[in-house]
């Protein structure tokens, strides 16, 4: 049993923890190979995938160029030199002229990095120490964002995970995801005291929860007036909602964004960037010291900068656009005839089912899903070859390479594993 096998020298078993089914039960399934939409586990089964390594498939596995790309720079350059090469220039000005409101941009290896320099540096550039995120978004497991809202009275954050310190977490407030006076009680609590808002304006870590415009317009002003640094999270939405990102949809101008997953073409990337006057301030321009040894490496950059290539050669967010469209109103159709009103929330080709007939649009109404319903949902949508999110607080992703054909197919299984979730499948005649 590879899952016993692995957690001898693995803990949980995993490299991350959502891998580990621990949400859904169960024993994760071990893939061997990836190829368009499809996976193929380590027993041969097949599935279609909805989760593209977390979103970085938007074009589907083992694209041929991105694969060739890398195979080039393998053979012909290297992986990886730890001194400047043309590709991450390359991949920086692709970056800064797809997304205008980064002037300069630094890579990183993961979004986690590229999360944590940005509240350093927005620290260092305003000088002040607190920071506002949001319940239910997720930036990666840097100290200062695995911090949850403390309880009642207490608005400085406690730790959320063993092992952050308690001089952390008090530099970390929470507030409420689409509500503009919880930031503002914070703002007035703390005046003078924010360095920066990072939220991710499209809340992808709690299923898939869209910002409000007016919340996002409401942010950017209120940051503007005090001063305090407004950091967009995009390393899911980045590239994914659109070419633009999130902040192309919202026409909204952040001071600073993040950047991962797409970016990186299935290899690891991450970057961070923003206003020139914010960027000048990190090492080696600046003071503000940032570093890392396989930041901008030749090997990841190229599956990137393939990546984003293809993209603007190929535009494929109207396609994208119609495919989850499409999936989105076959689930609908299925909840109506089986008489479930279960909320369904989509942006672009990221989309979530929640098992709630809440409208969700922050984290308490997020979880306010019944996630022993969705588990079972998961698993009978395992069993017939859809491979979703092993929780219920993930997003579904769709890539260029799923066919109608893998839309019909999960529209079907999405009838029958609703079904059984909420048993609702006629009584077997006896
Ligand atoms: P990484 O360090 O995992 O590359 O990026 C962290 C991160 C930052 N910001 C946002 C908005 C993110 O969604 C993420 C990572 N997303 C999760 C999926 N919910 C990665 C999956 C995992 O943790 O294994």
């Amino acid at each position: 049993m590879l899952f016993e096998r692995a957690k001898k020298v693995i803990p949980g078993g995993v490299n991350s923890p959502v891998r580990a089914f621990k949400s859904v039960g169960g024993s994760p399934v071990f893939m061997q190979r990836g190829h368009g939409a499809h996976l193929t586990d380590a027993d041969g089964n097949t599935y279609i995938d909805y989760i593209g390594s977390w979103g970085p498939f938007i074009l589907g596995h083992q694209h041929p160029r991105v694969v060739a790309a890398i195979e080039h720079t393998l053979k012909h350059v290297g992986t990886s030199f730890g001194a400047p090469t043309m590709l991450e220039v390359e991949l920086a000005e692709t970056i800064t002229r797809l997304m205008p409101s980064i002037e300069q941009v630094r890579l990183t290896s993961s979004g986690t990095e590229a999360c944590m320099s940005a509240i350093r540096v927005a620290r260092g550039f305003t000088g002040r120490e607190k920071i506002i995120k949001f319940e239910g978004c997720y930036h990666g497991h840097g100290d200062s964002f695995l911090i949850k809202a403390g309880s009642g009275a207490l608005t400085l954050g406690v730790p959320d995970s063993p092992g952050i310190t308690r001089g952390t977490a008090q530099d970390t407030l929470n507030a409420s995801y689409n509500d503009i006076d919880s930031v503002k009680r914070l703002v007035a609590e703390f005046k003078g005291e924010i360095a920066a808002v990072i939220v991710e304006p499209i809340g992808g870590n709690m299923g898939v929860v869209p910002a409000s415009k007016a919340f996002l317009t409401s942010l950017r002003t209120l940051c503007t007036a005090e001063g305090i640094v407004l950091i967009f999270d995009e390393v899911m939405t980045g590239f994914r909602v659109a070419f633009g990102g999130a902040q192309s949809l919202y026409a909204i101008t952040p001071d600073m964004t993040t950047l991962g997953k797409i970016i990186g073409g299935g290899l690891p990337v991450g970057a961070y960037g923003g206003r020139k006057e914010i960027m000048q301030q990190v090492a080696p321009a600046g003071a503000i010291y940032q570093a890392g040894t396989l930041s901008g490496n030749p090997l990841a950059v190229s599956a990137g900068l393939e990546t984003l290539r293809i993209l603007e050669e190929e535009n494929p967010y109207p396609s994208l656009e119609k495919k989850a469209a499409m999936l989105e109103a076959g689930f609908t159709a299925n909840l109506q005839k089986l008489g479930l009103n279960l909320c369904q929330k989509r942006v672009g080709s990221m989309m979530c089912l929640f098992f709630t007939e809440r409208d969700v649009i922050d984290f308490d109404s997020a979880v306010s899903s019944d996630t022993k319903k969705y588990a079972a949902y998961f698993h009978a949508m395992l069993a017939r070859g859809i491979y979703l999110a092993p929780s219920q607080f993930e997003a579904m992703f769709l890539s260029a390479a799923h066919t109608d054909e893998d839309l019909e197919r999960t529209v079907q299984a999405n009838f029958e594993s609703l079904e059984l979730a909420y048993r609702l499948q006629p009584a077997p005649n006896v």
